[in-house]
């Protein structure tokens, strides 16, 4: 299987998040991708291409143009401040605070598009993310080309960025701009199937009225896991989209064969809504010994995912979304990736 990689993720390393009261060194870290590099390298899983470049245009498909705007020239507007440290938010349209009205100041922005606070900004992150996206692109052009798989090894993730919205480590939706590039170029009908830990809140959110992208994630239930506002079992979609959107919260402690007979309930879901190809945004944070989540999921485990996913026998794209257990990372991802290419 073919993996797309740039090293353009680099310029893209925050300093610090806030984590159950303490400032500490950001999970989402730049190791994360090149342990995933370097074990597709070394299971010689195939070759490892630099993305295409494609146009704004791509990205304008999945997310506002104010906000691809706002992502562009925040590190300038944060820098024009003088301050030199990472841009982060601190404050929020929430409750009866006004969302009518863009803010013109670069705090009031940062606020305005984002979720929450774990998305610094620094003056490669646009860089870094804007070659995330050409990575998704460029594996979801593949398979119009008529690959029937590829990896694209996006960092930053994607899964919680909304149409103009970033939050939890992600900017560009990568999932998502991908799907839709999917469904500009040929196919019909696409499904993403989001096996990440945590909901995928901003894919869901972009395709919520859509009846021509399915959604389906797998997830810690949202009552008791982040991103908590989103992911229950209840949303199924609305309007045209109404059907086209399957949760499976989870709870704490979720083992594989518990994980599994869920992926089966999805599986079947997506089977029915028969989609010419599939998105997989490829969280391995379910596994045990991740440091932020809560299932424990082991290496057959991973294998077996793939597997299934196999089973649906459509042209297939993994997207890389999360996973913190730096020194398994790697492994995981590629126990899914052979599971998939049998
Ligand atoms: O899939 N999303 C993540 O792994 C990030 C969760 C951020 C929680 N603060
Ligand atoms: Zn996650």
């Amino acid at each position: 299987m073919l993996t797309i990689y740039s090293d353009d993720h680099l310029l893209h390393h925050g300093a610090a998040e806030l984590y159950r009261g303490q400032l500490v060194p950001c999970f989402e870290s730049p190791a994360r991708a090149e342990h995933v590099l370097d074990a597709v390298r070394a299971a010689g899983l195939g070759a490892v291409l630099p993305p295409d470049q494609f146009d704004r245009g791509a990205l304008t498909r999945a997310h506002t143009d104010d906000y691809v705007a706002f992502l562009e020239t925040a590190w300038d507007e944060w820098q024009a401040l003088g301050e030199t440290g990472d841009a982060l938010p601190y404050v929020w349209p929430a409750g009866a605070l006004r969302r009518d009205v863009p803010p013109t100041h670069i705090d009031g922005k940062l606020g305005f598009y984002s979720i929450d606070a774990a998305v610094p900004i620094m003056a490669g992150t646009w860089g870094a993310v804007r070659a995330a996206a050409d990575v998704a692109l460029t594996g979801a052009q593949r398979l119009i080309d008529g690959d029937t798989a590829a990896f694209a090894l996006c960092r930053p993730p994607g899964h919680h960025a909304g149409a103009r919205a970033m939050g939890g480590f992600c900017y560009l939706n990568n999932a998502a701009i991908a799907a839709q590039h999917l469904r500009d170029h040929g196919a019909r009908r696409v499904a993403i199937l989001d096996v990440d830990y945590h909901h995928g809140n901003g894919t869901q959110s972009i395709f919520y009225d859509r009846g021509d992208v399915f959604f389906a994630s797998l997830h810690g239930d949202p009552a008791v896991e982040y991103p908590f506002f989103l992911g229950y079992h209840d949303e199924c979609g609305v309007g045209e989209g109404t059907g086209a959107n399957r949760n499976f919260p989870l709870p704490w402690g979720t083992t594989g064969p518990e994980y599994l007979a869920a992926l089966d309930l999805a599986m079947a879901d997506i089977a029915a809504f028969g989609p010419d190809m599939i998105v997989v945004s490829l969280g391995v944070d379910t596994f045990a010994e991740d440091p932020i989540s809560h299932f424990k999921l082991r290496d057959n485990d991973f294998t077996q995912i793939g597997q299934r996913i196999a089973r649906l026998g459509r042209p297939t794209l993994f997207v890389m979304e999360g996973g913190y257990a730096i020194a398994q990372i790697g492994t995981n991802v590629v126990a899914v990736l052979t599971g998939f290419a049998g």
